[in-house]
Order: structure tokens, then C-alpha cells, then sequence
């Protein structure tokens, strides 16, 4: 499957391997799925589990760690990675040194193409995959389908008839799907690297991301891309000439300024280009969201001017936009002159939903947003004590060097036996680890050794657990067992099926506890994966507000839970937060970024938001119900 036959290049080490490309524009995330793209195709020709076990591992490796590893091996330092022996270590080695992997190439060459698109069909795993294609010859979607409704599926060894029916209901769900977006973390990441290539390239002045990126949306459709630069022509052919770029969508366009590009396991790129010193209506325009564009545009008619990406230009007594030779167009450098223009203070990015921000900006109400460096502490952590990778120790060091206050590490609650629960005996042991601990690094504040990064108040680990509130609708630990922990942070993982009355009075109980001290995680739902908990929302806000109960916006990319709208309606309804990572991996501490996104879009403070505080007066805050932040 080269791309020397003409046809486009279907993986990412062949799109990488175009002269000049730069291996290191590769992420994590795209790296990871080409081995796993190796352990499907394995799966799918019947190899070993061991063998395709060891892939996948690496993949969750490389998937999960903090360090960017393209950039790392061609710097010549690749970090040691869990589960990458020597073979694997080859293949990042050639791929950082040469943008391809041949291994990769070759293997996926060996079975067709269209395969792989049959594992997105629900009940259809690479293994089955294999065994349809060798028995049947089936490669491609459509195959499958006429094989189903023959009822030939069931003619191939391990497949029932009710295997059958439910892969032909599997396919109609594909078909019915809307198209993916992309999680924030991921879009955030790809965005951030598009803005650093497009600085790199000749005559560029500025560049930065728009679109639903830049308003923190919790998932993001397309990239928008803005680019400042004397040379629109050579910024837009660097673009169609990027690595990772898979193929033009619409070439250049709308008179030379924009273009559309498909990135290679990635969304759709649109790149704007415009002058140097008159970025601010481009910024605005491409920002959006459409709903608050149509607001500003409103306003902008009702001073005389049309509004649009290029700039004000004047609307004659006939309502006509006044265009032609030496006709009148305001242009501004920046965001904050176009609104200022439209009589308007400058709005965060976040807020430009069309959900009240113009009317505040009019009252001079705008929330002044939390921010990420607002964060003191991070109030849920695991470690490998249950579900976490990484030891208590390792976390802490981590947090000190991020800057925090404080962590509190939150194990699970002994209920909940998928994640390995602590047991009381557990919990007390692992009091004694977090005191030697915290006595250490008091220790080395004192001699003036704490690390580089460290928060000048020193750093304390606070002893708290995520207690499952279980099915029975009890607290997992008795009241004098919670009464011992800095933080009680509750949450519910089982019985999530159960009516709205059952999982109400479970969450009340947890509520009106003197011990809990935070909701985590409200709704359970997973994007994409788990829908919402069934709850009578405005009763829970209600309870929350009225017991002084914190409830968590958390940061996890496939959790943000509690999402914008309902953080907004929370603080409506007078609850006050938290901001967390629910950290298991060291990777995974920058998730209060997504989390802190998410808060600022529903219009949450520094001062609602509990971790905010320093460690004194935080702990002051956890000391007693109701918590009054
Ligand atoms: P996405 O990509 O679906 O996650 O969401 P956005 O907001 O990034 O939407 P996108 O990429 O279609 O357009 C970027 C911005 O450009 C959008 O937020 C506002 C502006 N824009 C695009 N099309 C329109 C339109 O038809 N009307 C208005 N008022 N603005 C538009
Ligand atoms: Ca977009
Ligand atoms: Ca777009
Ligand atoms: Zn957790």
C-alpha cells in the first residue's frame, strides 16, 4: 500500500513520509493508535493473544504518558515506557528518525483496507473480523450486510443467529451515527501543535486557534485556524503541504484567504489568514460561537456599520452595505477594539454562547472566570492503592511540582471491587503512609529543599476517599470511619439504572451527611460511551445548596461532569464547587484544565470554586457542614 500507485495515503507513517515532514507533529494519541492499529490487524489474522496484548499495552503507554515521545526520541532521549520492551522501542526509534514504520506498513498491506472499518460495528471485534473475512470473504461493510441478511454469518463457526441479528442492528447504528467529535484534551493538543507549526513558517506574525476550541467547548467539530502573515498565499500552500495533512478539502478560496484541509486521524482543518493589525474581527468572527456573531452583528447594524470577518463597513440610509472603491472599512488589531467599537467590554471566549454574556456586558455584570492558576489543590486522586497507576508518593512529588498546596488522594471505597475498594484496615494504613509522607516533606521545607516549583506555603497531602454511595443507597464507611478523613468526596458507580426516585434518595442520603463533603462526578455520564444518571436536577442543585454540599466539576475529557449548562444552573441555584483531575496517571493531572474550561463556561468565579482557596482556609472550609465557600 504505497503511495507511489497514485492513491492517497491511507496511514500515518506514509502521510509522515513526504520529504521535509516532521515526525514529531505526531501526538501521543496518533502514535498509540498505529499500534493498535498493528494489534487489530494481528487480532485479525489470528495471531497469539500475548503478542497482541503487548501491543496494546504499549499503545495505553504511549497513550498515557505525560511526555510527548515523538519530540522526546528525536531529542535523543526516549523515556523509558511500561510495557515498551526493545522490539517496540525499534519501531518509535525508526518512526521518530524517518516518519515511517515499516512494520506497520507491512502488516496492515496484508489484509484489505476496508477491514478495519468492520470493527466499528458494534459486536464485531478484530477476531471476528478475521474469521467473516477467511470464511466468507467479507472486507467491507457492505459485504457484511448482504452476508447478514442472507443469514450466512451464522454459517461460520462461533456466530448464532442472535449474533447475527444483533450485527445487522450494529450496522444500522453505524450508519445512523452522527459524525464523531473530537474530546477537548485531544483538540486542545492538536491545536496547540498547528499553532506552533504555523509560527514556524515563513512571514507569519502571529497564529492562534478559534472555534469551539478556543470557547472550550466540552467536544469540537473542526479546527479553525488564524494566521497573520504579510504572505497569504505561501501560508495557505505550507498549509496544503503540512505533516499530517491527509488531503485538500476546498483549496483556496474566498478570494485568497482561506482554505480547508483533512488531517490525517484528525478533524478538518480550516486556516484564515489575514494581514498583520487587523486580526480582531477575524479573531471575533471565527471565534463564534454563530449565536453570539448574530448578536454583535445585530448591534453592529444598530450603530450603521454591517459586521463581518473583514471588518465595519458602513450601511447606507437604505440598509445597503456601502462597498466599491474608497469605500469605508474599519479594521482593528485586536478583540478587545472590535468590542470596544460595538460599545462593549471585551467578553472571554467561553462565554460567547449567546447565553446571557451580551446583556451582563451591557450591565457591566461579566463574571470575572476562574482560572487554572487559580487551582490551590486538586481534591480527587487515586493511586495504585486502588485503581491508579502510579504510586502515592509518585502522585505527591508530582502535585508538589506542579505547584499545588495541597492534594487530597481519594481512593476508592471498599464497596466498589472493580477498582480494588479499600478496606477500613486499608484506610488506616494508608493514614500512616500520607503522615510519614507529609512529615518528610515538612522536613525538607524547613532545610529549604523543597523542589523546584513548590508552592511557597509547602505542600501537604490531605487524606480523603471517594466513597461509593452504594446500591442499597447506604455510605460505603460508617460515620466514625468518615469523620477520620480530611475530605469525603461521594460518588456512585453501581446501580445506575435504577429510577429516578432510587438514585435521588441515594445521592440524599449522601447530601444531608455531616461527612460528605463533595459530590463527584454528578451526572456518571461518559461521553459517547454512558448517558446521564436519571435525577431530578433542580431537587439536586436544591439539596447540594442547602446542605453545603461542594459538587465537582471534573476534569476527566471523557467525564466533564458537571458540563457547562448544568454548572451554570448549579450556581443559579447557590452551589458552590470543586475544580479536580480525578487523576489515575501522572498524565492526567492536566485534566483540571478541561475541568477548569468547563467551569469558566458556566460562568463559575475563583471565589466559588473551594480549591481555589489556600490550604489553611480550605480546610477550614471541609471542618463543618454546611460548607460555606
Ligand atoms: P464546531 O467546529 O462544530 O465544534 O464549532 P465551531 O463553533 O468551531 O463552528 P465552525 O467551525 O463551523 O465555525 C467557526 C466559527 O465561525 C463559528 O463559531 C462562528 C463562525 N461562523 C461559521 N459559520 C457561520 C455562520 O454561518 N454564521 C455565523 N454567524 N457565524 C459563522
Ligand atoms: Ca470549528
Ligand atoms: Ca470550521
Ligand atoms: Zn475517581
Amino acid at each position: 500500500m504505497s503511495s507511489a500507485d497514485g492513491q492517497e495515503p491511507t496511514t500515518a507513517a506514509e502521510a509522515t513520509a513526504t520529504p521535509g515532514a516532521n515526525p514529531a507533529a505526531l501526538t501521543n494519541e496518533q502514535v498509540a493508535s498505529l499500534f493498535h492499529e498493528i494489534a487489530d490487524v494481528l487480532e485479525i489474522q489470528g495471531e497469539l493473544p500475548f503478542k497482541i496484548g503487548a501491543y496494546r499495552r504499549a499503545a495505553d503507554s504511549i497513550a498515557h504518558s505525560p511526555i510527548d515521545i515523538m519530540t522526546a526520541y528525536r531529542a535523543g532521549t526516549p523515556p523509558r515506557l511500561p510495557g515498551v520492551g526493545k522490539a517496540i522501542d525499534e519501531k518509535l526509534a525508526e518512526l521518530a528518525a524517518t516518519g515511517r514504520m515499516g512494520y506497520h506498513e507491512r502488516l496492515v498491506a496484508a489484509v484489505p483496507p476496508s477491514l478495519v472499518t468492520l470493527l466499528r460495528v458494534p459486536g464485531v471485534g478484530p477476531r471476528t473480523a478475521g474469521d467473516l473475512w477467511r470464511a466468507l470473504g467479507v472486507a467491507t461493510l457492505d459485504d457484511l450486510e448482504l452476508a447478514a441478511r442472507e443469514g450466512r454469518l451464522r454459517t461460520v463457526k462461533g456466530i448464532s443467529a442472535k449474533t447475527e441479528q444483533r450485527i445487522l442492528e450494529g450496522i444500522a447504528e453505524v450508519a445512523a451515527r452522527p459524525p464523531k467529535r473530537m474530546h477537548m484534551a485531544e483538540a486542545r493538543e492538536l491545536a496547540d501543535r498547528l499553532v506552533a507549526l504555523a509560527e514556524t513558517w515563513p512571514g507569519v506574525a502571529s497564529a492562534q486557534a478559534g472555534g469551539s476550541v478556543r470557547r472550550g467547548r466540552e467536544t469540537v467539530g473542526d479546527l479553525d485556524l488564524l494566521v497573520a502573515t504579510d504572505d497569504q498565499a505561501a501560508v495557505l500552500d505550507e498549509v496544503h503541504r503540512a505533516p499530517g495533512v491527509e488531503r485538500v478539502v476546498t483549496g483556496v478560496r474566498g478570494g485568497g484567504y482561506r482554505t480547508s484541509v483533512q488531517l490525517l486521524r484528525g478533524p478538518q482543518l480550516d486556516v484564515m489568514t489575514m494581514r498583520p493589525g487587523r486580526e480582531g474581527t477575524y479573531l471575533v468572527h471565527f471565534t463564534g460561537s454563530a449565536a453570539h456573531n448574530v448578536r454583535l452583528r445585530e448591534r453592529a447594524r444598530d450603530l450603521g456599520w454591517s459586521l463581518s470577518e473583514h471588518g465595519f463597513a458602513r450601511i447606507d440610509e437604505s440598509g445597503e452595505v456601502v462597498t466599491g472603491d474608497g469605500a469605508e472599512l474599519r479594521t482593528f488589531a485586536t478583540e478587545a477594539e472590535v468590542y470596544d467599537f460595538l460599545g462593549l467590554p471585551w467578553i472571554e471566549p467561553e462565554l460567547r454562547e449567546d447565553r446571557g454574556e451580551i446583556e451582563a456586558a451591557l450591565a457591566g455584570t461579566l463574571p470575572r472566570l476562574v482560572r487554572v492558576e487559580d487551582l490551590q489543590g486538586d481534591c480527587h486522586t487515586h493511586s495504585e492503592w486502588t485503581d491508579g497507576k502510579e504510586s502515592i508518593e509518585t502522585m505527591a512529588q508530582a502535585a508538589r511540582q506542579l505547584g499545588y498546596a495541597y492534594q487530597v488522594l481519594t481512593d476508592h471505597s471498599w464497596s466498589l471491587t472493580i477498582a480494588n475498594g479499600l478496606s477500613p484496615t486499608q484506610v488506616e494504613q494508608q493514614r500512616r503512609v500520607i503522615g510519614d509522607l507529609n512529615e518528610r516533606f515538612a522536613r525538607e521545607e524547613a532545610a529549604g529543599e523543597a523542589p523546584p516549583g513548590a508552592h511557597p506555603s509547602g505542600f501537604r497531602l490531605l487524606h480523603g476517599c471517594e466513597m461509593e454511595i452504594r446500591i442499597d443507597g447506604r455510605l460505603d464507611y460508617d460515620d466514625a470511619l468518615l469523620a477520620r478523613f480530611d475530605v469525603v468526596v461521594a460518588s456512585l458507580h453501581v446501580g445506575r439504572r435504577q429510577s429516578r426516585a432510587q438514585l435521588m434518595a441515594r445521592y440524599e442520603t449522601a447530601l444531608r451527611s455531616p461527612h460528605v463533603d463533595i459530590i463527584a462526578h454528578p451526572s456518571g455520564r461518559k461521553i459517547d460511551q454512558r448517558p446521564d444518571l436519571d435525577l431530578d436536577w433542580d431537587r439536586f442543585y436544591r439539596l447540594a445548596a442547602e446542605t453545603g454540599t461542594l459538587l465537582e466539576v471534573n476534569g476527566s475529557d471523557e467525564r466533564l461532569d458537571l458540563d457547562d449548562r448544568r454548572a451554570r444552573a448549579a450556581l443559579d441555584a447557590g452551589c458552590r464547587f470543586t475544580i479536580d483531575s480525578d487523576a489515575h496517571y501522572l498524565s492526567e493531572w492536566d485534566n483540571v484544565r478541561w475541568g477548569t474550561a468547563m467551569a469558566r463556561r458556566g460562568w463559575l468565579e475563583a471565589r466559588h470554586v473551594a480549591n481555589t482557596l489556600p490550604r489553611e482556609a480550605f480546610l477550614a472550609v471541609m471542618a463543618e457542614k454546611p460548607h460555606r465557600v
